[in-house]
Parts: C-alpha cells; structure tokens; sequence
C-alpha cells in the first residue's frame, strides 16, 4: 500500500490544473514536455494512487499545511570557513506563507541545511506548498539564476504528478512561481525530502531534509516506547562545487570530491566550546537520563561516501528502516548508512555497568559518536573535524 496521494494536488499557484496519471504516461510516451508549459489535464478528480477515490471525509479532513521556500544563503562551519548553499527554508516556525512581496534576505537567513524538518502524522492530509523564491547570492550573469525546483518525497512512493521529478509532467518550479503537493501518509516512521532538479547538484548543494511521520501514539513508534528523539541528518559537501554552480551553474560532476562531512550540516570542532560546533547544538548533541530510551532517526545524503555510525558506548537497537518496521530488530554498534537510506533506532541508557564489562552503558558521563569511515571524520583535510557527536548522559 502506498502513501495515498491525492489527485487536486500537483498545481501551480494561479496558472495550472491538476495532472493526471494517464496524462503523465502519455506525456513519457511522447518524450516528456517542453520547460515552461503549462500543466494542463484533465479536471481535477479526486483519487488516490491505487485509483481509488478517497472516502468522503478524507476529502474533507483538516489539512496540514507547509510553505516550503527554495532559496540561497551561506552556511558557516566551525573552523571558520563557509560555503554557498541552495536549500529549504520556512517565513516563520509555523510554515505559514510568506506574506507579498517576499522577505527574500529573510529566508536567506532562515536557510538550514538539512531544511527544516517537516513532521506529520499516519492518516493525515498533508499539503506542502514549494514557493522558488529565487536566489540572494549568485552574481549577475551566473548561469545559476532562474534554475526551477522540485521537491521529491523520498520514501513515500507518491504518484507522478506529486512525486517532484520534473518533466514528469509537471515542470519544475520556477523563480517567482509555487507548486503543491498533497498526500495522506501510510506509514509512520522516517523519510527525507529534495528537490529533483539538476538532482545531483542541487541535493549536494543543500536541498535535502527529513519527513517525520508519526504514528498513533505519542513517544512511540512501531508501538515502541521512547523518551527523546533526534533526528540526524549526515552529509557531505564539495565546497568547490557549490561555488562553482553560484557562478556557472553546473560542474562536471566526475570532478566533485568532498571536503566536508556533516552531521545536522555541522563539523565537529576540537575546541568544545566552539557555537557552530556539532556537539553544541541542541538538535545534535543527544542529551539524555540514565533509564531512558533514545530513538535516533538516522539517515544519510551523500555522493559517493557511505557513512558508518559508531556510538562507543552502546549498540543501537536497529528497529526500522526506510519508514517500516523491521519484523526482528537487530543491534549494531557500527551501522552503515548510505545515500538515501534511513535507520531508526533506540538507544537504551544504562546504569553504569558493574561487571568487568566496561564497554557498554557507562551510566552518567559523556561518551562520542562518529563516522567510522574515516574520511568522514574529517573536513577541510583536517581531523577531528567530522561527522561526530557526543551523547551525554545526566
Ligand atoms: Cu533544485
């Protein structure tokens, strides 16, 4: 069964109607169409992606709404360095729309990479609006200016029109333009959004973030118990490439090499005490009670490294992945995870340990978690400057 998505949905503000199934088949057979048309199909049906019409009171259900804004900014690391970036912001914390005309250098500064988290609920209607407000960063004549967007659900396997891959039908969005999404989440658990544009660039440079689908209960998932949660995000950038695209507005992508690996889009930094250090942000540093369960949402955007988490001092309890339930969790104390994957996972935090053992459940204290590839503990060349984070245990 897949996430229910539904038909009034793919549209752009104000120029179009909705697209059909049939009509993106159609349009595949006859090799796609021309940037810029205007998507046109046939009047707007209700209908989920099994070709079912939604119940009644589906229709009408409350709608959860996100205003979602494509736009450049900077992204400053802890050494001191920054890169361009293209990415996700929300106006204000509530995702309402931004009112006319757009506060451009706002959302520039509101830009995060990963983009903001978008938390849902199993069953409800999401609507998420993509507004391209354009860019406050590239130079008069970057071959970058006016590039369209999209954003693409990963994971929650939505039909054509809704599934933010250009051309197939809709366009992507471009500078100045909207377009909107709706579905009904099936399944709860932890999936990632991007734009689909250019996918290779644009994902790179920062357009990437994470869809939180919870389930009935609340502090639960796959009816698990849980008392914290954290949502990390790991990553790797090529800070040459994304100059390069500000500038000229694509790169030979065999000539792309990463120089940073990220966790939350932070490094690590030798001096604990550093703001932009990873271990210095409240959504990266897993700060937590002796006797509570941890669940971290895990996941990964990446080129070519394959990130490998290692906390030292427990195994997680591998208990989902990819947004289900693994029918016999299993425990590792060094988890692979590459580009696209997402892992959930509990950590339960012991008493400190009173047999010989000395490895495990260190009770109060501060115990570090890393990349166990290498190159991901560093960045810029130098070590330890990497996707790295520390669990503390109070
Ligand atoms: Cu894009």
């Amino acid at each position: 069964m897949q996430a229910r998505a539904l038909a009034r949905i793919g549209r752009f503000g104000g120029i179009g109607a909705a697209a059909a199934v049939g009509m993106a088949l159609l349009l595949l057979l006859q090799g796609g169409r021309a940037p810029g048309d205007d998507v046109k199909g046939p009047p707007a049906v209700e209908r989920d992606s099994r070709g079912a019409a939604p119940a009644p009171a589906e229709a009408t259900a409350p709608v959860h709404e996100f205003h979602v804004y494509s736009v450049d900014g900077e992204l400053e690391f802890a050494d001191g360095n920054a890169t361009y970036v293209v990415g996700f912001a929300n106006y204000d914390d509530a995702f309402g729309k931004a009112p006319e005309p757009i506060d451009k250098a706002r959302l520039s500064k509101r830009l995060t990479v990963p983009g903001p988290e978008l938390r849902v609920k199993k069953g409800e209607r999401v609507r998420v609006v993509l507004h391209n407000a354009g860019l406050c960063h590239a130079p008069d004549g970057s071959g970058f200016l006016g590039t369209p967007h999209t954003i693409h659900f990963h994971g929650l396997d939505l039909l054509a029109p809704i599934d933010g891959v250009p051309d197939l039908p809709a366009p992507g969005v471009p500078e100045g333009q909207e377009y909107t999404y709706e579905f009904v989440p099936d399944f709860e658990g932890t999936y990632l959004y991007h734009c689909h544009v250019d996918s290779a660039s644009h994902i790179l440079l920062g357009m990437y973030g994470v869809v939180v689908v919870e389930g009935d209960e609340p502090k639960t998932i796959y009816g698990r118990h849980y008392d914290r949660e954290y949502t990390l995000v790991l990553s790797e950038m090529d800070t040459h490439h994304n100059e390069v695209l500000r500038t000229k507005g694509r790169m030979d992508m065999l000539t792309w090499k990463s120089d940073y690996f990220l966790i939350n889009g932070r490094i690590f930094s030798a001096n604990l005490k550093n703001p932009l250090s990873s271990i210095n942000d409240p959504k990266t540093r897993i700060v937590c009670k002796v006797g509570e369960t941890v669940l971290l949402r895990v996941s990964a955007i990446a080129n070519n490294h394959t990130f490998v988490l290692h906390p030292h001092a427990y195994h997680f309890e591998v208990i989902g992945t990819d947004g289900r339930a693994l029918p016999a969790p299993y425990f590792k104390d060094t988890l692979p995870v590459t580009s696209g994957e997402r892992y959930d996972l509990l950590v339960k935090i012991g008493e400190k340990h009173k047999g010989a053992c000395q490895s495990c459940n260190i009770g109060k204290g501060v115990s570090i978690m890393h990349d166990h590839n290498m190159g991901g503990m560093t960045s810029a060349g130098k070590y330890p400057q990497g996707a790295l984070t520390i669990f503390e245990v109070q």
